[in-house]
């Protein structure tokens, strides 16, 4: 049986956030371990800069990430991990795409418009706009089967399918329509600030999100903070969404139903459920973050790893990019 393609990315647009990392990152470890698939995942510097970054940061990020990524399970000799800009064929291809892509869909993309509100109209850089092209080269540009993604990415997906399917009416048959792997539980962490906002790693409040890295005070001090509510009763539903998030942050972790956890803090209050919680917190990252501060000192073994992934990625990428190129009429080199 053929192995069908995952692909996904994630960016060096600041340090992790468990919300990265139960939404994408631990489902990718679980797909690495299919032997049906075969899996890339891209540290995707590119799509970074549509905001603003500090050169000497985006370097640390990206090396930061790339060992938050191994410390998490990834195994380089499994699964193909390389950094975004080493392979130009995504820069190449999006040019391609942006062609087929019209104003009124990235218009309607609610990242954008919701990133896009940091900034003055003046200010907005046409990157942010264009992000969801870039994004449909990468997926595209493997001929992906399954992106495994947060809820917050459906929407990006489903751009990336109706730009692959004009394609491939214009032209051709070229492009695999991907689908969109999205788990139901841990699907969108929200912030521990705002439990309207998702958590995100780029948020100007650092309490809103429990970074993967956070030594164990930051994190017992992060979660005593989170924002709850006044009903003062451990319970799961929609009036009391900043219990519900911290419920799905300990179902998440622990694997556990979350009537079980409910049950189990009848009578409670919040005081100890918060305690409890940042426990199983600091014990769930902890072997992460041991593995990690080995992988972080060892930058010859990390620049093995990004040269071989950049070089796996490059010749499938190359592929069908040299396919593109031909069906929309460049004359080959
Ligand atoms: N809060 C979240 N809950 C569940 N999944 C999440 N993801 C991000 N935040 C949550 C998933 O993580 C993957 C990588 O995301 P990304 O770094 O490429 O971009 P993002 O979605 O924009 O993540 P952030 O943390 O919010 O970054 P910034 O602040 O830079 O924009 C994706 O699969 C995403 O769904």
């Amino acid at each position: 049986m053929e192995k069908k393609t995952i692909f996904s990315g994630i960016q060096p647009s600041g340090e992790p956030t468990i919300g990265n990392y139960i939404g994408a990152i631990r489902n990718w470890v679980e797909l690495q371990e299919n032997e049906n698939y075969e899996n890339i995942y891209c540290i995707v510097d590119m799509h970074a800069i549509t905001v603003p970054q500090v050169p000497k940061d985006l370097r640390r990020h990206t090396l930061e990430l790339l060992s938050v990524l191994m410390a998490s399970g990834l195994d380089p000799e499994k699964t193909t991990l390389f950094i975004q800009s080493h392979v130009p064929a995504h820069a190449e291809l999006t040019w391609v795409l942006n062609t087929l892509t019209y104003m009124g869909q990235l218009n309607r993309m609610t990242q954008y418009k919701d990133k896009s509100k940091r900034f003055e109209d003046s200010s907005i850089n046409s990157g942010l706009f264009t992000y969801p092209v870039l994004m449909a080269a990468d997926i595209l540009l493997y001929q992906a089967d399954y992106v495994p993604v947060g809820e917050d990415q459906r929407q990006h997906l489903e751009l990336t399918r109706d730009v692959a399917e004009r394609f491939n009416n214009r032209y051709s048959p070229t492009f695999k329509l991907p689908e969109a792997l999205i788990k139901e539980e841990g699907a969108r962490i929200m912030s521990l600030q705002d439990p309207e906002a998702k958590m995100s790693k780029s948020d100007a409040n650092k309490d809103s999100y429990l970074l993967l890295l956070d030594d164990p005070d930051a994190i017992r001090r992060k979660i005593k903070r989170a924002v709850t509510d006044s009903v003062g009763v451990v319970a799961y539903n929609d009036e009391q969404k900043g219990i519900k998030n911290l419920l799905n942050i300990y179902a998440s972790f622990t694997n556990e139903d979350i009537g079980n956890i409910v049950d189990r803090y009848e009578g409670k209050g919040y005081g100890v459920f918060k305690e409890d919680l940042a426990e199983v917190v600091v014990e769930a990252l902890r072997p992460i973050q041991e593995r990690y501060n080995d992988l972080i000192n060892n930058k010859d073994y990390l620049e093995k790893v990004y040269k071989k992934g950049a070089e796996k990625a490059e010749y499938m990428a190359n592929k069908t990019l040299r396919k593109v190129y031909k069906k929309v009429g460049f004359i080959p080199r």
